[in-house]
């Protein structure tokens, strides 16, 4: 009885293989009868990593995107998401998705000082007050000097966190305040605490609760949105609102990767750049709202704003931070004074079309 089923499972077996093998051919023969390109007979499957947990904004925008080009192709490209660094982490992203361990990644570009010498001009203290508006913003001085640093990769889209403010086991009400304390931040961001007397210590957010959890930081500097999907209102029950600089985010792609993707394929990715920076940046904005308002009614945190002086004193310490990224964007050929003068002209524009 048992070795006959085994037998006819075998047949049935065979049988499908050999009808889907026939569906194929029949498939690729209609298309090229057609002379034109239709859905891919064949699903196109691709690989996203990216390096926080899942409930988390880069990943949230992931998951969006994937929805949007696996329904936009009509299921001829499928993508296999892998969050919270389950495929490549924080700081091997760009690499791993260039040697095509993954063939899509997210990346902050905070992370890897150097690396982004023109992009990164957006993780300044330029003042942004909206993700929506910084990663607009972004994504036009990308499109606009295509610079050679992202040369190795397709970008698919880029965007970046809202201001960073403080989080913090206990009170900052002032910057006299931060004075010796350790607060876990990276990149430029990691900049303005020195140079205003804290205690930065730089890592990427995928290690931050660990951090907090041994007290190697009193709290951290970063878009008030991870109160919520890191339930880091728990810990840091003291925030301060500083419009600190935003994080920018690149999500590239493996070229050969790309370049062998159907021109329809690539037309619907590329629509979905633009489209995808200003979704992330409207989600990021709405959801730090919907973050802090959670975190009060949970856990009761208390939110701090900086005085006008501080605020003040602030900006007169960090501002040269500006004048080194110049000076260091001059020394490798890049027309740092333009790409400024655009970036205030693009943050100015799109302020006046996004009320905050
Ligand atoms: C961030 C990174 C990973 C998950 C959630 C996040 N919210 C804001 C950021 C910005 C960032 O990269 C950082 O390190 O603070």
């Amino acid at each position: 009885m048992k070795t006959r089923a085994l037998v006819w499972l075998a047949v049935l077996s065979a049988a499908a293989l050999l009808f889907a093998a026939c569906g194929g051919e029949q498939k690729k023969e209609a298309k090229s009868a057609e002379g034109q390109e239709k859905a891919p007979a064949a699903t196109i499957k691709l690989s996203y990593a990216n390096f926080p947990p899942a409930p988390t904004f880069p990943c949230v925008q992931m998951e969006r995107w994937k929805a949007e080009v696996e329904a936009r192709t009509n299921g001829g490209v499928k993508v296999d998401t892998y969050p919270g660094g389950t495929l490549l982490e924080a700081k091997n992203m760009f690499r791993g998705v260039q040697e095509g361990q993954a063939d899509i990644g997210c990346l902050c570009m905070s992370y890897q000082p150097g690396v982004f010498p023109l992009s990164i001009v957006t993780d300044l203290p330029v003042g942004f007050t909206s993700s929506t508006v910084a990663s607009l913003t972004l994504w036009d001085l990308y499109l606009k000097y295509q610079p050679k640093e992202f040369a190795g990769v397709k970008v698919l889209t880029m965007f970046t966190s809202a201001p960073s403010n403080i989080m913090s086991k206990q009170p900052v009400r002032t910057l006299a305040e931060l004075a010796g304390l350790e607060l876990r931040a990276s990149g430029t961001p990691s900049k303005v605490l020195g140079l205003l007397g804290a205690t930065p210590v730089s890592m990427p957010m995928s290690q931050c609760p660990e951090a907090l959890q041994k007290g190697v930081v009193q709290g951290l500097l970063s878009s008030l949105e991870v109160l919520k999907d890191f339930n880091f209102a728990e810990i840091c029950r003291f925030e301060t609102v500083t419009d600190f600089p935003v994080y920018p985010f690149a999500v590239v792609m493996n070229l050969d990767k790309w370049n062998s993707l159907p021109e329809e394929v690539k037309k619907v990715m590329d629509d979905l750049g633009r489209e995808q920076a200003e979704w992330t940046g409207r989600y990021m904005d709405a959801h730090v709202r919907e973050s802090l308002d959670w975190s009060k009614e949970k856990y009761g945190i208390e939110v701090f704003e900086l005085s006008a002086a501080d605020r003040a004193e602030a900006e007169a310490k960090t501002k040269g931070l500006v004048d080194e990224w110049t000076a260091q964007a001059q020394a490798g050929g890049l027309p740092a004074e333009a790409v400024l003068k655009d970036l205030a002209e693009l943050k100015a524009k799109y302020e006046a079309q996004y009320a905050k």
